[in-house]
């Protein structure tokens, strides 16, 4: 199947609303609580922010996951990761999302470290403060700086 009938088998009307892409993100993790990492997802994919992920917005992330470059990939998570979408990741952006991918997990064997002591960690190995904010290089600076970062992510 290429990949356009892959999104199209998903979503037979060519573009993702929000509520059927969590909904779909959702039966892949069946034992968790996705909901809340799927609406970050959601925020991910959709792009141009018209409330809907089209075949291009999918493809978009799709092709960077796939075939994009590593730096590719570390923006895509820095945009995972900035909530709010003004450039910066915050202390506070961080937790959610890892609180939200803890909950995907739920069910599964519980990390060794709480959400908070990650990115704690993350912010004193990068000699931050947690009110401080970070931009892209100095987010990718910190996820080289604690690679677990970017394996949980
Ligand atoms: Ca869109
Ligand atoms: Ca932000």
């Amino acid at each position: 199947m290429t990949r356009y009938q892959v999104f199209i088998k998903d979503y037979p009307g060519g573009k993702a609303e929000k509520a059927e892409f969590v909904l779909n993100f959702c039966k892949l993790y069946p034992w968790g609580d996705p909901d809340e990492f799927a609406e970050y997802l959601f925020a991910l994919f959709d792009r141009n922010m018209d409330g809907v992920v089209d075949f291009d917005d999918f493809i978009r992330i799709e092709s960077t996951l796939t075939r994009g470059s590593l730096e590719e990939k570390f923006k895509l998570i820095f945009d995972l990761h900035d909530i709010d979408k003004d450039g910066f990741v915050t202390y506070a952006e961080i937790l959610r999302v890892f609180k939200s991918m803890d909950k995907l997990m739920r069910k599964l064997p519980p990390m060794q470290l709480s959400s908070e002591m990650r990115v704690n960690r993350f912010f004193a190995k990068m000699g931050r403060s947690s009110y401080d904010k970070l931009n892209r290089n100095e987010f990718l600076q910190g996820c080289c700086n604690d690679p677990e970062m970017v394996t949980v992510s």
